[in-house]
């Protein structure tokens, strides 16, 4: 037995073996008709979940909250959004999880509270022990800066230059306070001061008080974002986001992270993933090798195609994107842990943002579905992708309900940028983040079978096609290819462990790579274009391989070349040896 094998077995934890599947809550499936998904609605789907074989499940988050950004925008950290039910509904559902062996990774929102957060509250009226617990300065007087901010007393504008992400400034005034604070979101979304020393134990109490209830992880929102430059400074004027050299993997994150981690994470038992949007790969080896989070969700493989800001995007370069991907295999192989993912609820649906939600929809999504089970890290599956779920027609803004592209709208009318919704149109359906929050595609019956009401964000009309009951129903649909391919990876030591080789960088049209561990091998070979392709297999690619999965009936050895038809997939395997585990999943399907 190699070396290779034996380190990776010594090491091995739960989450590296687990394929996780993301919960938006708000779109998944509606018990009592009012439009909005809840937590007996996830109940009720919970066997569901275990057919799907999945291992553990992420909550978005289900917290009491005004909803301003559907509950990332926290009221109370204790309690339950109402709509969704209460702690007795989150219990059940924590419980019927466990039952089947499914985890369960609360979403953890510390950057930021709600502005009716008591934290808050009690802050802006100036309360001595919470007055630092938010971000509050001054204003600048209008005549020293070159910046305008339409807010706050007519002499003033915001303390410094900040945007914000969700578009606009990044502070707000008070007038209880008479002060500006700070808000990297939403206006409602104050950011949490990380500075105070009672803010970071608060927070860790919070987390102790979740682990005591029994869940397994935490996913952590915008983490990298805790920590501001002192004094927060002008940022960069001509840059994309202004201030966020000030903002992102600020310079106390490490220490934070690190004394979060050393606080309030018992073991590795715990899973832990940082939400850091512009983290590098060697930002995500500090993170992850030294303060000790489990694996971060990076942005640079879904960026791929973005010219400056999130709007305007152009086609992707497969090239660039596997050069990306292969970065952060390569990267984090011996120095941490990926998480591998191609959606959420704030990208665009697979198929539409990088196969094709068209002709070859089916294809594509069993193809991306491939790509997401075959690299090194732990596989995220976000509700409907496995179903090849698409973007969706927004046809006036009356029909948006996600609070940053209403704002990109309202500022691109304000601004002049666009006359009115039509022209910004393309954008919003292209990327905006209401593409992947309309209601989970249950069945062809009135509203897709998620609600008995009138839901709370439309439908795709195209769920009389594309529904879990027909895809249950037929063999060849995305959602068993799905099955299927959690059945391999969980069987496999050599898909989860194995290290990763980029064949081919530039090869325009193919994606192909392989996995080694000891003497087992693996190749992976994805068309990813819509026309056919040829792939020249290399000589040392392996002997005895044999297809173990396809999007298509190619039932074959490969020989020196593959012939590719489009949006093929195929994943080529070595047979099993003794360095495979024994079935550890939940799979039912031997
Ligand atoms: O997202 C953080 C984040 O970086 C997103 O704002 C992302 O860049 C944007 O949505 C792309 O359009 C997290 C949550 O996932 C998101 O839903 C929240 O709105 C945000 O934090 C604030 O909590």
């Amino acid at each position: 037995m190699s070396e290779t094998v034996e380190r990776t077995r010594s090491d091995r934890q739960w989450w590296e073996e687990a394929v996780v599947y993301q919960i938006y809550p708000k779109s998944f499936f509606d018990s009592d008709g009012d439009g909005i998904g809840d937590l007996a609605g996830i109940t009720e789907k919970v066997d569901y979940l275990d057919a799907l074989g999945v291992d553990a499940v992420w909550l978005c988050p289900v917290y009491d909250s005004p909803q301003a950004d559907n509950g990332y925008d926290i009221r109370d950290y204790r309690s339950i959004f109402d709509t969704y039910g209460d702690m007795a509904d989150w219990e059940r559902l924590l419980a019927e999880l466990h039952d089947r062996n499914i985890r369960l990774v609360m979403d953890l929102v510390v950057n930021h509270t709600s502005a009716e957060h008591e934290w808050f509250q009690h802050s802006r009226r100036g309360e001595s022990e919470y007055a630092d617990y938010y971000h509050w300065r001054d204003g600048r007087p209008a005549e020293t800066a070159d910046y305008d901010t339409d807010d706050g007393p007519a002499d003033e504008v915001a303390p410094n230059n900040w945007d914000s992400i969700f578009g606009g400034p990044a502070w707000a005034y008070d007038e209880e306070r008479g002060q500006w604070y700070l808000h990297l979101f939403d206006e409602s979304q104050p950011d949490l001061n990380w500075e105070n020393e009672a803010v970071r134990e608060d927070v860790y109490e919070m987390m102790r008080w979740w682990l005591d209830r029994g869940i397994d992880g935490f996913r952590m929102d915008v983490i990298n974002l805790v920590s501001k430059t002192p004094g927060l400074p002008d940022g960069d004027p001509e840059s994309g986001l202004v201030g966020a050299e000030h903002f992102m993997n600020g310079p106390k994150v490490h220490d934070y992270l690190s004394e979060l981690v050393a606080e309030a994470i018992p073991d590795d038992e715990i899973l832990t993933v940082g939400e850091t949007p512009g983290a590098g790969v060697e930002d995500a080896q500090r993170f992850v090798g030294e303060d000790g989070l489990s694996m971060v969700f990076q942005f640079e493989h879904v960026n791929v195609g973005h010219e400056g800001d999130k709007w305007s995007l152009e086609d992707y370069s497969l090239v660039e994107l596997k050069e990306s991907l292969a970065r952060w295999q390569n990267g984090l192989a011996d120095e941490g842990w990926n998480s591998l993912y191609l959606s959420n609820h704030d990208q665009p649906r697979t198929v539409s943002r990088f196969g094709d939600d068209g002709r070859y929809r089916r294809r594509s999504a069993k193809l991306f579905g491939t790509l997401l089970y075959t690299l090194q890290g732990t596989p995220f599956v976000y509700q409907g992708q496995e179903i090849g779920m698409t973007n969706a027609p927004f046809e006036s803004k009356s029909e948006l309900r996600d609070v940053e592209s209403i704002n990109f709208v309202e500022e691109a009318i304000e601004s002049g940028a666009a006359e009115s919704y039509e022209d910004v149109r393309d954008a919003v359906e292209t990327v905006g983040r209401d593409n992947a929050r309309t209601p989970m595609q249950w069945s062809d019956d009135e509203n897709a079978g998620f609600t008995d009401g009138e839901p709370w964000l439309k439908v795709n009309p195209n769920y009389d096609a594309i529904n879990v009951e027909r895809a249950r129903a037929d063999p060849d649909s995305v959602w068993h290819y799905y099955r299927e391919l959690g059945d391999l990876r969980g069987n496999r030591d050599l898909l989860v462990y194995g290290d990763f080789e980029l064949l081919a960088p530039g090869d325009e049209q193919v994606f192909a790579y392989t996995r080694t561990l000891g003497d087992e091998r693996a190749l992976v070979v994805l068309n990813v274009s819509a026309e056919p392709a040829t792939f020249a297999v290399p000589d040392d690619a392996g002997d005895d391989l044999e297809l173990a999965i396809g999007n298509l009936n190619a039932l074959e050895t490969p020989g020196s070349t593959v012939e590719l038809d489009p949006y093929e997939a195929r994943v080529y395997l070595t047979p099993a040896t003794d360095t495979d585990r024994p079935t550890t999943t939940n799979s039912d399907s031997t």
